[in-house]
């Protein structure tokens, strides 16, 4: 595993694992500065403070939080100084909202571009970089109609290359991790031109290293003309995420922000219609339903279709990402999930199936089916499923009706209760439920219900996203 996901692990057991030993603030306001003049505009000079006394330094943090839907203080944070030692793109993030255009002007006037790979990396075999690439050009392709030809000689629109440190031109590469790659707005010479930093690993498709495909796949976004989305789940959103390259399919802001500059593709086959565009889920919408809530090593988990949101109570913060990212082996739009303190696991079901994680890795034989956890036959998927940490059982819910597993003995205890009953203001199915903190909150529908799971007790009816404060800003 990459530096990245060795820090996202730990950061799973307490986010303060990811962060330089104290003692280094000097070291960490220097790293600050220098990553808010390279990808936020903070200029050289630190002269006097500006209007209303916030300096510089302030208001770009500010911009920084903005633009990652962090809590903005203008000062540097845990959160803040996590997010920017994230791997990530070396283009800036000069604009603050969901997909965005280097200006209309700043597009190719031809829809047919030639490209020219310059030179490979020694991580991959020739035949995988030519693959990688070609893949990562018809991403754009598809939803354009911008056709590539690949050239091997003289200068192409878009000339690819690897390099290291100073490469040519006046954007250094910085060693490994950090910055990933760059490239050029649409212009003649060095515009449209994408640089891959060779002292990264790339791969072909494994999780060690930086997947070829997906770091090219944005680079070459902005080679058409896009800047950074501040939408986590788009392609364009600057700090990398791991997704399965054969599976991959252009986020819908994406879609939107490049048939902007282009149109629509004019030969796309309007009677089979391709895999439809991913959104990425929006915790302030009022009619969220999650498919599935845990906590996890003392966070809590949200997940929602292939993206979910992890919040971590101690440090404040909230931070949605691709369930792929995390488990790359992990199904996506899951039906349930539950994390067993005592086996330090979290378990993922969907459909007749279900999958074990510790940590980020698949418990050796799984995913297995139902039958392992001694379900009757007639249960062909769960709806939801809670770890009672006062009894060791975990519930499992499906329809208007729950089992208790033990986990120890891999069986069903009893038989199976009335939702209605245990919890008399859930009325439909339960589409969610989880544990935190001595409450009990079953989800059904759009709404939430607390409870003390002991005494019965009812509390209050809340909304799906209670946990998910919204961040529209
Ligand atoms: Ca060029
Ligand atoms: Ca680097
Ligand atoms: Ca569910
Ligand atoms: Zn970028
Ligand atoms: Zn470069």
């Amino acid at each position: 595993m990459n530096s990245f996901s060795l820090c996202i692990l730990l950061s799973l057991a307490g986010a303060v694992y990811c962060l330089p030993v104290s003692g280094d603030s000097e070291q960490d306001e220097r790293f600050a500065e220098n990553y808010l003049k390279k990808f936020f505009d903070l200029k050289e000079e630190r002269g006097p403070t500006g209007r209303g006394g916030i300096s510089p330094v302030t208001k770009k943090l500010s911009e920084m939080q903005r633009f990652f839907g962090l809590k903005i203080t203008g000062t540097l944070t845990a959160e803040t100084l996590t997010l920017m030692k994230k791997p990530r793109c070396g283009v800036a993030d000069v604009n603050l909202g969901h997909f965005s255009t280097f200006g209309k002007n700043l597009k190719w006037q031809t829809n047919s571009l030639t490209y020219r790979i310059e030179n490979y990396t020694p991580d991959m075999s020739t035949a995988e970089v030519d693959e990688s690439i070609e893949k990562a050009l018809q991403v754009w392709a598809k939803v354009t109609p911008l056709r590539f030809t690949r050239i091997y000689s003289g200068t192409a629109d878009i000339m690819i290359s690897f390099g290291r440190q100073e490469h040519g031109d006046f954007y250094p590469f910085d060693g490994p991790d950090g910055t990933l790659a760059h490239a050029f707005a649409p212009s003649p010479g060095i515009g449209g031109d994408a640089h891959f930093d060779d002292d990264e690993t790339f791969t072909f498709r494994s999780t060690a290293g930086y997947v070829l495909f997906m770091v090219a796949a944005h680079e070459f976004g902005h080679s058409l003309g896009l800047s950074h989305s501040n939408d986590p789940g788009a392609l364009m959103y600057p700090v990398y995420s791991y997704r399965n390259p054969d599976k991959y399919v252009l986020p819908r802001d994406d879609v939107k922000g490049i048939q902007s500059l282009y149109g629509p593709n004019p030969d796309k086959d309007p009677i089979q219609p391709g895999p439809t565009a991913p959104t990425t889920p929006d915790a302030c919408d009022s009619n969220l339903v999650l498919d599935a809530v845990t906590t996890l090593r003392g966070e809590m988990l949200f997940f929602k279709g292939s993206f979910f949101w992890r919040r971590d109570p101690w440090q404040h913060t909230l931070e949605q990402t691709s369930i792929q990212n995390f488990w790359p082996e992990a199904p996506v739009d899951i039906d349930a999930a539950y994390e067993s303190q005592k086996s330090d696991r979290i378990y993922f079901f969907k459909d007749d199936n279900v999958w074990a994680f510790r940590g980020y890795d698949l418990v050796p034989g799984y995913p297995k089916t139902f039958k392992s956890f001694g379900l009757p036959e007639k249960v062909k998927k769960i709806d939801a499923a809670l770890y009672d940490v006062e009894s060791g059982k975990t519930l499992l819910f499906f329809g208007k009706h729950y089992y208790s597993y033990n986990e120890a003995k891999s069986s069903i205890i009893g038989v199976k209760k009335s939702v209605y009953k245990t919890f008399s203001k859930v009325t439909g199915k339960v589409t969610a439920a989880f544990q935190y903190r001595d409450f009990t909150y079953i989800y059904s529908g759009t709404s939430m219900y607390e409870y003390d799971l002991r005494t019965k007790w009812f509390f209050r009816e809340l909304k799906n996203n209670y946990f998910l404060p919204c961040s529209n800003f």
